[in-house]
């Protein structure tokens, strides 16, 4: 049985691929409700495209849209496997099919003069077949990209109302292409319009606009291709130019465009019969000797991976969300974007060009599933997919050869290698060669202008970045690749909590200049907002459509929630690419910031410094600081201001912090944005005294400690201060971040659970009590196992109100650790009225050994609530690091007061760890009707080994034996 959509041609019918214009010539956007008619299989009715079918029972869909995300079918997630069959180019008889109808009358005017009507999707996934007015007018694949058919002579002239239907089937040769790791979504996902296309209009337009950066000149040719032949002008008013199409004029005095200055002059090209509106960036990229610049200038790539995403309509995004995602990423110092792995909207490329962000455009390629085949049949090297793979390259750079912001063009994502890939680097190069070519799995290069990996681990990255990585076997292989750039088009995967090891990774990439930088990824969770079995509102990950295979909460590993709220990951991001940076460094006269200008183009003029000075967190001194003028990567030592040199001595723990922040409002952020900040210590806390011990006294079956109460037969704490305090007890246990299951790195928690750390037990061993205190020995193990933990608790109380809880903690494994600890420290529960956490230490967000970037040392507060990080799959989450000191307090004023001996790591949760492990979904967790605590001597670092590295050696918290102390206060009514 042949069925159209499982050949390897690329449909028919299909215009040339040409640029997206914006044009004066008439448009009728065919966006909106559409009569829709779904089928399990691809076999449905023939009679879709008749005219006089009835559709009026049928229900509707909005187009743009998804039909799985509008009640039809449903959704599905895998990252690298083929839900299908791998068995190219065939596809399941279950193929979900949408058909698609709706009416459209023709403007006046719209074919007059001879013009033609031209019907174009941007996207449809992932093939269709067009009929208007009973006549097919064309069928297409490629799922990202745009798509125009000629539907003039099918417009039958006897009628007002013109019939559109449109039949898309889900699975097609073409999905063998498009496998990415992304939910399989379907439908006309982005807009459909009908065209008038003019006799004599402008059919295509090429923009060359470069800049010599030692002259200050642009040079500036537009190539147009006029329908019938004819001769199109140039018009840059700003500039004075008028010139014809394709004429070489050289602009002396023009501003650059680059992400830190996205000039862009406004241009349109002219026929008699049309006129078609561009913005012009002059810009110039080149590598010179294995340097990625621009402008003549090198630049570093802050960047991201972005999926198009919404957590309500899929990847049918708006201008909302395309805008939203610029602002945050320029908001966030992000200046680059791979467009990861498919041409995005195009209305997302010009807010690229409009606000500033560096675009890697990739085309809509990925055949990652033959992983599984071990890449037998793999399309990149069959020369039946060759004119697939070609109509995608051409399609991509087509439609957005004229952005300014695309600065390299990628072939695809994880398609192995073999010549069609080698054939769209030709066919670009030819077509384009003002950009690089970037694509990653090649590992000798050979059709790629630059070197990338994907999550590379720091060891290797820094070999790169010195030239002295492992040599290729071939020489003449390895030398030009030894030439080349270094980007790591992905690293830091932001699944769940973390990414750990950003800072380390940013320093490398500054340490060479063959480093360009790096994407992240990704940008975003894509977790779809839905009711759960509970009815309550969750974002779901793979497996809760019902899928039979599927990668579960993988598909959530961005630097967004799903809802776009930014996460910890994101902010941190942002403190290590600040394109200001400030950091403490030791001079002779102590330490001092140092302010380095990270920008690529821009000096420091847009900036303000502002100081402030804080004792035990609380303010004592503000003031602003002249902003030093430094050119891009110039650094200045910042003394300290007169006013803080004559401030009185300070009583408490001292810092001194610089903020910069943007001195006037721009594209993308408010006056007074903060770019970048950095603290100093002025001064340490004063040592404290602690008072003499007061005896322990025995009341009943209680110890009577200060204003602790303990159980005189087994040690356990029972109050502080008539606060019911109970379930005190050594933890190590923690709900496994993503990283800590590393599905694609090195897994702890198969270890972890291996030794039974989820499911440890306590035995007390003995209680004494002495003169000064009471001491309760015991054992920390799990069932089954002969390894475990000694702990020894010692408590003790002063006159002064205060209890102190010194804890030690052994581990004892005959066999030793094979892996890190989760955690060390103590948990116990308190009264649910303790809702509101003040605490001295880092903050205001989460923090980890190495995460927390974005925090720093002061006072905070937050409600218990506002404590939690909303991991799309709960997990370890909202530790606040460094803790000097911290408050739970009631509403009434009573409560607690917790010391670190210095510091502590601070949890609070209305769960336990345990009910955070357990639940899939955020939705699950109950409120248990008290508080827990968890007080952290240590925590293992968070790494990135979701996908790619664990923790650095210097963050893992290897088992050792630990001894650290707390001290409890009562806080008596206000
Ligand atoms: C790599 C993919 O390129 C990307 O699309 C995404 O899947 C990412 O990983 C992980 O989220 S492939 C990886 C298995 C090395």
């Amino acid at each position: 049985m042949s069925r159209w959509f499982e050949d390897f041609a690329v449909g028919r019918g299909a215009r040339p691929a040409r640029a997206h214009l914006r044009s004066d010539a008439p448009a009728l956007s065919l966006n909106g409700r559409w009569r829709f008619r779904y089928a399990e299989h691809a076999d449905a009715p023939a009679d879709l495209a008749q005219v006089d079918l009835d559709d009026g029972g049928w229900p509707t869909i909005a187009v743009p849209g998804h039909w799985q995300l509008q009640g039809w079918g449903a959704p599905a997630y895998t990252n690298v496997r083929y839900p299908f069959p791998v068995e190219p180019p065939h596809v399941p008889d279950e193929n979900p099919t949408g058909d698609h109808r709706r009416t459209f009358a023709l403007p006046d005017g719209f074919l007059a003069g001879g013009a033609r009507a031209v019907l174009r999707f941007e996207g449809v996934d992932s093939a269709c077949v067009a009929w208007v007015d009973g006549v097919e007018v064309g069928r297409s694949t490629g799922s990202r990209l745009p798509v125009e058919f000629d539907v003039t002579d099918a417009l039958d002239g006897d009628r007002t109302e013109h019939v559109l239907a449109v039949r898309v089937h889900q699975w097609s040769a073409a999905s063998y292409l498009e496998d990415q790791d992304m939910w399989w979504l379907s439908g006309i996902f982005r807009d459909v319009a009908l065209l008038s296309r003019p006799a004599g209009g402008v059919e295509d337009v090429f923009v060359h606009a470069g800049f010599d950066a030692a002259a200050g000149t642009g040079r500036l040719r537009v190539e147009a291709v006029v329908d019938g032949g004819g001769r199109a002008r140039v018009l840059v008013p700003e500039l004075g130019v008028d010139a014809a199409a394709g004429e070489e004029v050289l602009v002396p005095g023009v501003q650059p465009w680059s992400a830190e200055v996205p000039r862009l002059y406004e241009a349109e090209v002219v026929t008699g019969a049309e006129r078609v509106r561009l913005r012009i960036g002059f810009r110039t990229v080149a590598i010179v000797d294995g340097v990625f610049t621009v402008n003549g200038a090198p630049v570093k790539l802050r960047g991201v991976n972005r999926h198009e995403f919404s957590p309500d309509t899929g990847r049918a995004v708006g201008e909302v969300e395309m805008l939203a995602d610029v602002l945050l990423m320029k908001q966030h110092g992000v200046n680059a974007v791979r467009t990861s792995h498919y041409p995005p909207h195009p209305r997302f490329l010009e807010l690229c060009d409009e606000h500033g962000l560096w675009v890697v455009d990739e085309c809509d390629l990925e055949t990652h599933g033959f992983f599984f085949t071990d890449w037998r049949e793999n399309p990149s090297d069959d020369p039946r997919w060759r004119e697939d793979y070609l109509d995608r390259a051409r399609r991509t750079i087509e439609r957005d050869k004229n952005h300014p912001s695309i600065v390299l063009w990628s072939l695809g994502n994880e398609s192995w290698t073999g010549q069609n890939l080698a054939a769209m680097s030709a066919w670009i190069k030819d077509r384009d060669p003002s950009r690089p070519i970037h694509y990653e799995h090649d590992w000798a290069v050979p059709y790629a202008d630059v070197y990338s990996r994907m999550y590379a681990t720091h060891a290797e990255v820094a070999a790169i970045a010195t030239r002295t990585e492992e040599a290729l076997p071939d020489p003449v292989a390895d030398a030009r690749r030894r030439a080349m750039p270094f980007v790591q088009c992905e690293y830091a995967h932001a699944m769940g909590n973390g990414p750990g090891g950003l800072a380390e990774y940013q320093e490398l990439f500054e340490s060479s200049e063959r480093c360009m930088g790096g994407f992240v990824w990704e940008w975003i969770d894509h977790g779809l907002r839905q009711r759960g079995p509970d009815g309550r509102e969750r974002f779901a990950y793979g497996g809760d459509f019902g899928e039979v295979v599927h990668d579960g909460a993988f598909v959530a590993d961005g630097l967004l929630f799903p809802d776009r709220t930014p996460s910890p990951g994101l902010l941190d991001y942002a403190a290590v690419i600040a394109p200001v940076r400030l950091r403490p460094r030791a001079t002779p006269s102590g330490e001092l910031l140092r302010l380095t200008n990270h920008h690529d183009v821009l000096d420091l003029a847009h900036v303000r410094l502002a100081w402030s000075v804080a004792d035990g967190g609380v303010e004592v001194a503000r003031g602003e600081l002249a902003t030093p003028d430094l050119p891009p990567r110039a650094s200045a030592l910042l003394e300290l201001p007169e006013e803080v040199l004559r401030l009185e001595p300070a009583a408490a723990e001292r810092w001194f912090t610089v903020t910069a922040h943007l001195a006037a409002a721009t594209s993308w952020a408010p006056q007074g944005h903060v770019l970048g900040r950095g603290q100093v210590l002025l001064a340490p806390a004063p040592a404290r005294q602690r008072p003499a011990p007061l005896a322990p006294v025995r009341r009943g079956p209680d110890l009577l400690l200060g204003a602790a109460v303990l159980d005189a037969r087994t040690g356990a704490l029972r109050s502080l201060g008539g606060l019911d305090v109970d379930g005190l007890e050594v933890a190590l246990w923690r709900a496994p971040t993503d990283n800590d299951r590393g599905v694609h790195g090195e897994p702890l928690e198969p270890v972890w659970r291996e030794l039974g750390l989820d499911r440890l037990r306590h035995r007390t061993a003995s209680v004494s009590v002495g003169a000064d205190g009471v001491v309760v020995a015991g054992r920390t193990a799990a069932a089954g196992t002969d390894a475990g933990f000694g702990t020894v608790l010692r408590w003790s109380a002063g006159a002064d109100g205060g209890v102190r809880l010194e804890v030690d903690v052994v581990p004892e494994n005959p066999a030793g650790w094979p892996v890190p600890l989760p955690r060390v420290g103590v948990r116990l529960r308190l009264p649910r009225r303790l809702e509101e956490v003040t605490w001295f230490g880092r903050g205001p967000g989460e923090s980890y050994p190495d995460t927390g970037a974005a925090t720093w040392t002061g006072l905070f507060s937050r409600t218990v609530d506002e404590l939690q990080t909303p991991y799309v799959r709960p997990q370890e989450n909202g530790q606040r690091s460094q803790v000097r000191w911290v408050s739970l307090t009631a509403p009434d004023g009573t409560g607690l007061l917790v010391r670190g001996e210095p510091t502590v790591g601070v949890g609070v949760r209305r769960w336990s760890t345990e009910a955070l492990d357990a639940a899939a979904h955020d939705a699950e967790l109950r409120d248990e009707g008290c508080v827990w605590l968890h007080l952290d001597a240590a925590q293992q670092g968070i790494g990135t080994a979701s996908c790619g590295p664990g923790p650095l050696p210097q963050h893992l918290l290897t088992a050792a034996p630990t001894t650290f102390a707390v001290e409890f206060a009562v806080q008596r009514q206000r």
